[in-house]
């Protein structure tokens, strides 16, 4: 089965990578789709965190990045799949991860959800925590791997 693992990644954590893992070793095929969101704005460019991901999940043979804006579920038409996974962290998630798969669904009715609980050590950890760790000079290095670290550090130095 092919999936696709959609977000924004800015950037990938030690927490989107554990999922990315086990997505990898359950389906045959695993695509991340990295939303291109011109009006939202993001610490990394999209070029940027498409790299960060390439870099960071190299190893694994069945996974694609890719990119997407406008709607997910346009996207997962045009990709010909209609299964899409995301990570449940806390009780906190649910409430906006349950409008999306709704709101997918509606949009177009071949849309399923599958949702994959986050491992316990990852369940606080989320991009936003990292950046923010990292902008008042932090350790982030349990966090994210060394090239999201270094990434990080030096677009915090040159002043973003
Ligand atoms: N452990 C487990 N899972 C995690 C962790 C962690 N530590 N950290 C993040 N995750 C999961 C998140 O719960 C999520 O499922 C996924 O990883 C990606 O997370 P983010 O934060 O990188 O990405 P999001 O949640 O901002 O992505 C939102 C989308 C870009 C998918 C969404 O906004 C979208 O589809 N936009 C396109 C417009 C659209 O179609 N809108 C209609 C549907 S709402």
């Amino acid at each position: 089965m092919k999936v696709i693992y959609p977000g924004s990644f800015d950037p990938v954590t030690y927490g989107h990578l554990d999922i990315i893992e086990r997505c990898s070793k359950k389906f045959d095929y695993v695509i991340i789709a990295v939303l291109n969101n011109v009006s939202k704005k993001e610490f990394f460019t999209i070029d940027e965190r498409i790299k960060l991901l390439e870099e960071t999940t190299k190893e694994f043979r069945n996974v694609e990045i890719d990119s997407f804006s406008g709607l997910l579920a346009d996207y997962a038409k045009e990709k010909k799949c209609s299964t899409m996974i995301r990570g449940l962290r806390a009780v906190s998630d649910y409430e906006y991860e349950m409008q999306m798969a709704l709101v997918n669904k509606k949009l177009d009715p071949d849309i399923e959800t599958l949702f994959m609980v986050s491992r316990s050590e990852y369940v606080y950890l989320s991009s936003s925590i990292v950046k923010e760790i990292a902008l008042n000079g932090g350790s982030i290095d349990c966090f994210v791997p060394k090239i999201i670290e270094k990434s990080l550090k030096n677009k915090i130095r040159g002043g973003l």
